[in-house]
């Protein structure tokens, strides 16, 4: 199977774990894609009913598209269940998130949810976190931020758009994604990083999930 057809295989299973009156976290990206297109075939064939909370504007204007409610995470009093997908998960269960740009949102979501899900291709599965890790900053400063990253060897990149310009996140900021060698520590690393003034949130997630679903070559699913 395809990596593609890996995240569709493992969306459209974890779109199962959706109970009629749920409030659902929907998170972003393309395997998410697959899940949001999973909801609301259910919404449409089974008269599903759930709310749907977004994590970037993106995943709101797609889900609502599909007949799925889509509220702010304000508007709900709380979120049974979050579904969202990751640019790679660790032996630890930690992970990196934010390839899409939709991190803050995304972590904001994931720690007001009951229980959390993430969906991914086998190929996100790694022993030790080793990709580009994103990290939001405010505008304001961040030409310095970018500076003291540089210093302490995290070889800062600018998340620039097809046009050379700056990414601008859902919440106006922008991303400077981190380039390291294996994350040994990713907690101890984020708590580095979120203790630096400027920077709104970073892209490890640790200790948030509860469930894992990937979809394999071998056309199967695990969940761990
Ligand atoms: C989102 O899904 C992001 O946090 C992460 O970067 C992305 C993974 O993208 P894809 O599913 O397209 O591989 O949750």
């Amino acid at each position: 199977m395809t990596q593609e057809q890996q995240k569709m295989l493992a969306g459209h299973h974890a779109a199962q774990f959706v109970q009629d009156g749920m409030v659902v976290g929907i998170g972003s990206g393309s395997t998410i894609a697959h899940v949001i297109q999973a909801l609301g075939e259910r919404v449409a064939q089974e008269n599903l009913k759930i709310v749907g909370v977004a994590t970037s504007e993106k995943t709101r204007r797609n889900a609502a598209q599909l007949g799925i409610p889509m509220y702010n995470v304000d508007d709900v009093d709380k979120i049974d269940l979050t579904i969202d997908g990751a640019d790679q998960i660790a032996d630890d269960f930690s992970a990196i998130k934010g390839g899409g740009a939709a991190l803050l949102w995304e972590k904001i979501v994931a720690f007001n949810s009951l229980e959390n899900i993430w969906v991914v291709d086998a190929s996100k599965r790694v022993d030790k976190l080793n990709q580009y890790l994103p990290v939001e900053v405010i505008p304001y400063g961040a030409n310095q931020l970018f500076k003291r990253f540089a210093a302490e060897g995290f070889q800062p990149t600018w998340r620039l758009d097809q046009n050379g310009n700056p990414v601008r996140t859902d919440s106006a900021n922008f991303l400077i994604d981190l380039h390291l060698p294996e994350i040994e520590q990713p907690r101890a690393l984020g708590d580095e990083l979120i203790k630096m003034v400027g920077v709104v949130e970073h892209g490890l997630f640790t200790d948030v999930v509860d469930r894992v679903v990937i979809g394999q070559p071998d056309n199967t699913v695990q969940i761990l």
